[in-house]
């Protein structure tokens, strides 16, 4: 079976979960269960970022210990993956013994390949970014990325010789057009290489909060070398070297844009010097604005998916993020465009689509059908090979919108298909029997299709789809295809979405 491994970043435990860690990983969670109904054998990996300045200086404040800051706010992750219906294979805390290990093994290796040296950092960093800064990229003073205050440093530090890999990186990007995705953000990192890599400092002595330089107590690693080599410690190095070459290289690691410069750069970087091998894709996807403004904790703006589900369902909530803004671009997310499309697209398209075709198979068929004698794809399902093809070809490029464009054309089409062919006048006339069970039997077959294809979005109103046609609960490849020899029979059930006044 082929592997698919597909990693979120892990959250800092700092701050709670919001809508942007909660878009991050329902889109992972999409292509896992994607790729999982397509036959992969799936990793699919999240988890949090527990070390580092940050968070000391938070539980601090907090007057808190480190760890007692991060077993609180571990939970809240937690439970809103489980909220959000996430389908995590494993949930990877800094703080674990077995992380520890592998973040020692990978800075020996960086050191015995001659890349690590005892140095002394003198400059900028900015705590919020856990970033080293010179003064030449100060902006007024400030964090050029996230326009905050930055502290001076002043210490002995461990430095990794980055500047050594910069031709090895531009080469592997030149050769490797889809390592980093969208295009547009590969260009960035191109000329961000080409414009010269400075070493980097990866040890701290200011600050205890993080995992000890082997041999040097005295440091603790950088928080990103460390954060970043969980990718490594999910498929078992360095212990189960086996299921590492089984798994690794990871087939993409999903980030938000703010974080591309440490996977693009750094971590490629680190790896080389390891000797193991890079990640096939980083995609870096575009940032939320909330009603058209940038989200922050001063403006109280700041979206809790919790509340977003509590009152509009979960699938509702993931359907929107992945509809309303295609992968990659910036979006803004506003309840009165959610609305508009759980009424529109989801009650209205499908969720009538659904109960209009099941009613008519009750009504007029006593609730089953079969695949008729020398049936063929008709009507919709003509043109079902090209839909889901598209979707595919969507769905292994990580254009989510598209996708869902695939499928609510099929959707519309279908709903044309049932207005056309008037099965409520062909029920009034016995000898037309076989004409009404052939046009029911192609509704049930377009709805098993639209629910296998919505699954991944919307795994919820996927099974409950298939509960309702009476088939098993989850997709699978032999689902991509039209015409099975399938009996349908059908259950209604309450309205799949609730229409909400707007
Ligand atoms: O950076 N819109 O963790 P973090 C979209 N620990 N996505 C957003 C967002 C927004 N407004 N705000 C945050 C870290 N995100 C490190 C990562 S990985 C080895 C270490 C998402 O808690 C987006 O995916 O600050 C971004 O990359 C991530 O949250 C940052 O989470």
């Amino acid at each position: 079976m082929e592997k698919f491994y597909i990693t979120t970043p892990i959250y800092y435990v700092n701050d709670v979960p919001h809508i942007g860690h909660a878009y991050t990983t329902i889109a992972a969670d999409i292509m896992a269960r994607y790729k999982r109904m397509m036959g992969f054998d799936v990793l699919f990996a999240t988890g949090t970022d527990e070390h580092g300045q940050k968070v000391e200086k938070t539980a601090l404040a907090n007057r808190e210990t480190p760890i007692e800051l991060a077993n609180r706010v571990v939970v809240r992750f937690k439970d809103l993956w489980k909220k959000l219906d996430i389908s995590n294979d494993d949930f990877i805390r800094t703080t674990e013994e077995r992380h520890k290990k592998a973040v020692e093994a990978i800075f020996t290796r960086v050191k015995e390949n001659g890349d690590i040296y005892l140095g002394e950092y003198e400059d900028w960093y900015c705590t919020p970014c856990e970033t080293f800064i010179t003064e030449s990229q100060l902006v007024d003073g400030r964090c050029p990325d996230c326009g905050r205050e930055v502290e001076r440093l002043k210490e002995e530090s461990y430095f990794f010789r980055m500047s050594r890999y910069q031709e090895r990186l531009l080469e592997h990007i030149e050769r490797h057009p889809d390592f980093i995705e969208p295009e547009s953000k590969r260009n960035e990192i191109v000329s961000f290489v080409k414009g010269g890599l400075r070493d980097l400092s990866i040890s701290r002595t200011t600050f205890t909060w993080g995992i000890p330089v082997p041999g040097d107590e005295r440091h603790v690693i950088y928080v990103w070398f460390d954060a970043l080599t969980n990718y490594l410690t999910v498929c078992g190095f360095p212990d189960d070297m086996e299921r590492f070459e089984h798994y690794w290289p990871a087939d993409v690691h999903l980030i938000g844009k703010d974080i591309l410069r440490f996977h693009a750069v750094y971590w490629p970087t680190f790896l080389m010097s390891a000797g193991l091998p890079l990640p096939r894709k980083i995609f870096a996807h575009g940032w939320w604005t909330v009603e058209g403004k940038k989200m922050s904790k001063s403006l109280g703006n700041v979206v809790d998916p919790n509340k977003v589900v509590d009152e509009y369902g979960v699938d509702a909530f993931r359907y929107f993020l992945f509809r309303e803004v295609p992968f990659g671009l910036d979006g803004d997310f506003s309840i009165a465009s959610l609305r508009h499309r759980i009424n529109g697209e989801l009650a209205n398209d499908l969720g009538n689509l659904v109960s209009r075709s099941i009613t008519m198979v009750e009504r007029y068929l006593g609730g089953s059908v079969s695949r008729p004698e020398g049936h063929h794809p008709e009507g919709p399902l003509k043109g079902v090979d090209n839909l889901l093809e598209g979707y595919r070809k969507a769905m292994d490029s990580l254009d989510f919108h598209r996708a869902l464009n695939h499928v609510w054309s099929f959707i519309s089409e279908v709903n044309r298909f049932i207005d056309r062919s008037t099965p409520w006048v062909l029920a009034k006339d016995p000898e037309r029997k076989g004409e009404l069970t052939s046009i029911l039997y192609t509704l049930m077959e377009a709805l098993r299709i639209i629910g296998c294809l919505i699954y991944p979005f919307m795994p919820g109103t996927g099974e409950e789809m298939r509960r309702r046609l009476g088939l098993g609960s989850t997709p699978s490849s032999r689902d991509f295809r039209a015409d099975l020899e399938e009996t349908y029979r059908v259950e209604k059930g309450a309205p799949l979405f609730k229409r909400i006044e707007e």
